[in-house]
């Protein structure tokens, strides 16, 4: 008789050093935080299917982890609460699951420290590939991974946060691309494809490209199912997109973040009026006529009349000491917050009856977003990260499908989830 034995999935191994490095941002000499000494930290590039490992080492001077933000992953593998000392080192395995090609990326999660650390550089973009990035126009575009994120330097390091900066979330003076302020990257013409992480702490980004339409085609980790053309695209922190871009010729291109106000009822606290360049493409060589994929993949539409529950989330502070909140209470880690059950559809209200407005984040499970004040969202997609505008209400579906143990959910305005804007879920 043959014994047929199962074939081994492919393994991808990382190793991921948290540590600190005197490197040169926008002409500063600087020591910032960096993993593997780059920053930000190197993109991990892995396929469906693979089983992947991810050591990470701590050579910081203090506490931190590593947190694989948007992978389907089992909460007892993504561990948020472990956390690993200086000088020690702790692995994180997960399968890349099929379809579940999209962007993601990876940094700190050691409550109370996540926002510092943040700041000072720790975080790097993940990219699993699938069936779709095989498929024509995809396989051929140029592709170029773009990682936002700001910072202030002062007398060679990072500018510590004021007392203000945790209420509102500091914004950095200086706004980088892939640790570059305005960089020019050179692309031929055709379909350029950009994959935007915001790995901001704070700040949000309302990108636009004057001239172009930007063809999403995914968003977090997600492919969406066509192209949805837009000429604005806010990205709030934790958030991804996939953009296509049309380029029939030789031309100059400009990247910007158009003001937006995240605080409508106070001052602004984001980009001058005229927006600001993020980056310049030089799209070189010559004309060329390019066709837009028109199918992508498949999201299903959830049945809601299945939600075996309905929660309520909702967003507040204390004054003196500053605390964030979610449903009246700051973050505790031994105490759960809220319990789903394994194989049901959820439904949940974020509400946010704040001035300013709050990305929500959950961990591990995909969601859907349903509405925003009631009005629908005019497309599918799958997202972990959502904003919450001041004074609304955003509704989801999660459904809970495949793992349990504990989850965490936060705002993703990391001063508000280090000062407790954060929960635990925990899914039997
Ligand atoms: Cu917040």
């Amino acid at each position: 008789m043959n014994n047929i034995q199962p074939q081994a999935k492919p393994i991808r191994h990382f190793d991921l050093t948290a540590q600190q490095k005197n490197i040169s941002i926008a002409g500063q000499d600087a020591t910032i935080l960096t993993y593997n000494g780059s920053f930000p930290g190197p993109l991990l590039e892995v396929k469906e299917g693979e089983v992947v490992t991810v050591d990470f080492i701590n050579q910081l001077s203090e506490p931190s982890n590593l947190h694989l933000h948007g992978i389907f992953m089992s909460p007892e593998d993504d561990k948020p609460h472990r956390i690993v000392q200086p000088g020690e080192s702790l692995s994180y395995t997960f399968e890349a699951q099929p379809g579940s090609a999209g962007m993601y990326w990876y940094h700190p999660h050691a409550h109370g420290k996540v926002t510092r650390q943040l700041f000072e550089g720790l975080s790097g973009p993940i990219i699993v590939r699938g069936a779709v990035d095989e498929l024509e126009p995809i396989a051929s575009a140029t592709e170029k991974v773009l990682v936002l994120h700001d910072i202030t330097l002062q007398n060679g390091t990072v500018a510590p946060h004021a007392g203000m900066d945790w209420g509102k979330g500091k914004e950095g003076e200086l706004v980088l691309v892939n640790g570059v302020h305005q960089p020019e990257i050179s692309a031929p013409s055709g379909l350029l494809r950009l994959r935007v992480v915001n790995a901001s702490t704070a700040r949000y980004y309302n990108l636009n490209i004057p001239g172009k339409r930007l063809q999403v085609i995914g968003m977090d980790g997600s492919f969406l199912e066509a192209p949805v053309a837009m000429e604005t695209l806010l990205l709030t922190p934790g958030e991804r997109a996939d953009i296509l871009l049309e380029t029939t010729q030789a031309q100059e291109l400009q990247l910007l973040n158009l003001p937006y106000t995240r605080t409508p009822a106070g001052p602004s606290i984001d980009t001058p009026a005229a927006g600001m360049v993020l980056a310049k493409f030089n799209i070189t060589s010559e004309p060329k006529t390019i066709a837009l994929p028109t199918k992508l993949i498949e999201i299903p539409e959830l049945d809601l009349t299945s939600a075996t529950d309905h929660k309520t989330i909702i967003f507040g502070a204390t004054m003196q000491p500053l605390q964030f909140t979610i449903n009246g209470k700051t973050f505790d880690h031994h105490r759960t917050d809220l319990t789903a059950k394994a194989g049901t559809l959820e439904i949940w209200d974020i509400v946010n009856p704040m001035a300013m407005d709050h990305p929500f984040h959950l961990h591990t499970f995909p969601f859907q977003v349903l509405s925003i004040n009631g009005e629908s969202t005019p497309y599918r997609a799958w997202k972990d990260v959502v904003n919450v505008p001041a004074n609304c209400t955003v509704r989801i579906a999660i459904p809970f499908t495949k793992y349990t143990g504990s989850v965490m959910y936060h705002c993703h305005i990391l001063e508000h989830e280090d000062l407790g804007m954060m929960g635990n879920l925990e899914v039997v």
